[in-house]
């Protein structure tokens, strides 16, 4: 059984990478680690000063959800109809989140139409291609929980149907089913297995393999930079290189790759937390001895989580979508010990992700 602090840690990053990056999403000019990290630690101190959460979610974070809800109510199934509703709900219950250009017209579309046809919308975009975009992949992570505690084979086709609600193109649907792959909730978080998943991905999708435009070959650039151990003091050199191979944009093939590269560098043994981050002391907030009563191991893992997301939003770009992906990645094999509490205390609704979390896990073990 995958623990239920791997649920919670999983939703719980993604949340936290999609709040922390959300202040930085698509700012003119990429920002240094130490900015970025600045920022964050800043962020975990405000809590003290203000009665609302400092650090509001996006459009991540809202679908996220909504994916989550739609799954607790069809018991873990993947009900097209049912998902397109609860994703719908969560648009017009804030409609400036952030979203894509594109989705506010399919979630307008799918509502006029009573949810007759849940693909039908997304079907149509873009001269009847289908967007490209990251919105499938950045909400994928509860269909991975989902998917990895259920016995059978990775549910590849209930991905398909999922993210087809939104975001019909081959390149956004290898991106959310390499997003929601098994990978990451069983820690074989080893670059190959990784490439491995891309292959299949891109078959399933019919993209192929030899062309610029695959998974399998972005995940070649990953593995080529995991292979160099940049030192902590290059951190910025190493950005500027990642950012620029792998891409930091909206789409789904130049975000995906991205954020599976951040959270590996932080996940390898040999991974060297920022020195920035591994001196750093966490705010004692109204409740101090959350914080401070921390085990070693317990605050090593926070660290990584915290360098991890650091690095991610250092990358510039989509932010908040790449530092999202990138911890439900390291927070699905971390677990939930791994998010500080003065971060959870930062981020808008952290309790109800937490809740939500837990409520996938039962359901995900109660068939
Ligand atoms: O994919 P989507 O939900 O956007 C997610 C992003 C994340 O960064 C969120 O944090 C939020 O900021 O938005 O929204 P879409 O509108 O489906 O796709 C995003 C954008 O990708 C579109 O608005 C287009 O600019 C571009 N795009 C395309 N452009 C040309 N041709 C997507 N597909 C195409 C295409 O086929
Ligand atoms: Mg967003
Ligand atoms: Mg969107
Ligand atoms: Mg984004």
């Amino acid at each position: 059984m995958i623990p239920c602090a791997k649920f919670r840690g999983c939703l719980l990053a993604a949340l936290a990478g999609d709040c922390l990056g959300a202040q930085f999403e698509f700012s003119p000019r990429r920002s240094s680690f130490r900015t970025v990290w600045l920022a964050f630690d800043a962020n975990m101190r405000e809590r003290r000063r203000c009665r609302r959460w400092p650090l509001v979610y996006t459009d991540d974070t809202a679908l996220t959800r909504a994916v989550c809800e739609s799954l607790v109510d069809c018991r873990g199934r993947v009900e097209p109809a049912s998902l397109a509703r609860s994703l719908t709900d969560a648009y017009f219950k804030a409609t400036d989140r952030g979203y894509g250009a594109a989705a506010g017209g399919v979630f307008k579309d799918l509502r006029d139409a009573n949810f007759a046809d849940p693909f039908g919308p997304a079907a149509a975009l873009f001269e009847g291609r289908g967007s490209y975009g990251n919105g499938g992949a950045m909400r994928a992570a509860p269909l991975g929980l989902i998917g990895a505690a259920a016995a059978a084979a990775p549910n590849a086709e209930e991905v398909h149907l999922a993210t087809r609600v939104t975001h019909s193109n081959a390149l956004a649907l290898a991106g959310a089913r390499l997003m929601a792959g098994p990978c990451d909730w069983r820690c074989a978080s080893t670059a190959s297995t990784w490439t491995a998943e891309a292959a299949a991905a891109d078959t399933a999708c019919g993209l192929h393999e030899g062309e610029a435009s695959s998974y399998t070959s972005a995940m070649r650039q990953v593995k080529e930079f995991l292979g160099k151990h940049p030192a902590s003091s290059a951190v910025d050199e190493e950005a500027r290189a990642v950012a620029g191979a792998l891409g930091t944009e909206v789409t789904a093939l130049r975000s995906v790759p991205t954020a599976i590269y951040c959270a590996l560098r932080t996940l390898r043994p040999s991974h060297r937390v920022h020195p920035l981050i591994s001196e750093w002391q966490p705010p004692g907030n109204q409740n101090p001895s959350i914080d401070e009563a921390l085990s070693i191991e317990q605050r090593q893992q926070q660290q990584r989580l915290l360098d991890c997301l650091t690095f991610a939003v250092s990358l510039g770009g989509d932010t908040d979508t790449i530092a999202s992906m990138a911890g439900a990645i390291v927070g699905a094999a971390l677990g939930a010990d791994a998010l500080p509490a003065s971060l959870m205390l930062a981020c808008e609704a952290s309790d109800a992700v937490d809740s939500l979390a837990t409520r996938l896990h039962r359901v995900a073990y109660s068939s």
